[in-house]
């Protein structure tokens, strides 16, 4: 990437990515300009594909769930061209890892409503339940267990009681109790490590210019 064009994107995106300052941009820039290099693809000039993202957020977040995966990557690639770009990297990391509480509901929404129909139905609450319980092995019948938690799911969050949820039941759930943000599975980073997480990035990924960032940030 020309250096021009690297100072255009900087300079584009640290306005539409708002909780990136400008070295943070710069740096996630460069490293999905790696990931691009890296994945060979004759697709590199528009960006790349779901395989590249989803090693990428296995390596970075430790995120192993192919469906929440998938979802993930939906949330990122706006224009639907199954490619994430530049912009759709940056603007989808400045949610995903510095996103307000309103933006965060907005995105989980986007992850839980599979089918992007505006609800989270039923059926959608049993299947991301299921996805994320599944793992954890117990004696009794399954199927009953995330029923219950379906049904307990909606008397909290089912305001209108219409069977499913909208995003404003959703978005008063959460608000009341922001505990139910991930209700139907894990979907956003852990954020808890003291590091930033552009810099967890960064070091994952061993892009070499984020070094001096990186210290800015211990
Ligand atoms: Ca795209
Ligand atoms: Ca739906």
């Amino acid at each position: 990437m020309s250096k021009k064009r690297l100072q255009q994107l900087v300079e584009s995106l640290s306005r539409s990515a708002k909780h990136f300052n400008r070295g943070e941009v710069e740096c996630l820039i460069r490293l999905f300009d790696t990931l691009v290099s890296a994945s060979h693809s004759r697709f590199a000039a528009v960006g790349f594909d779901r395989n590249v993202f989803r090693d990428t957020l296995h390596r970075a977040f430790g995120m192993t769930d192919d469906v929440v995966m998938d979802r993930v990557f939906r949330t990122f690639d706006k224009d639907n061209d199954n490619y994430i770009s530049v912009a759709e990297w940056v603007e989808g990391l400045s949610v995903f890892l510095r996103g307000t509480l309103e933006e965060r509901i907005k995105y989980c929404f986007e992850v839980y409503d599979l089918n992007g129909d505006g609800y989270i139905s039923r059926e959608e609450m049993f299947q991301m339940l299921k996805n994320s319980l599944l793992k954890q092995p117990s004696e009794e019948d399954p199927d009953e267990g995330i029923k219950d938690l379906v049904d307990i799911a909606l008397k909290k969050m089912d305001y209108d009681h219409d069977g499913k949820l909208s995003f404003a039941d959703f978005e008063e759930a959460v608000k009341n109790e922001n505990l139910l943000l991930e209700a139907f599975g894990p979907c956003l980073p852990d954020l808890k490590s003291g590091l930033s997480q552009v810099t967890r990035v960064a070091a994952v990924f061993k892009t070499p210019h984020c070094k001096r960032l990186s210290a800015g940030f211990q």
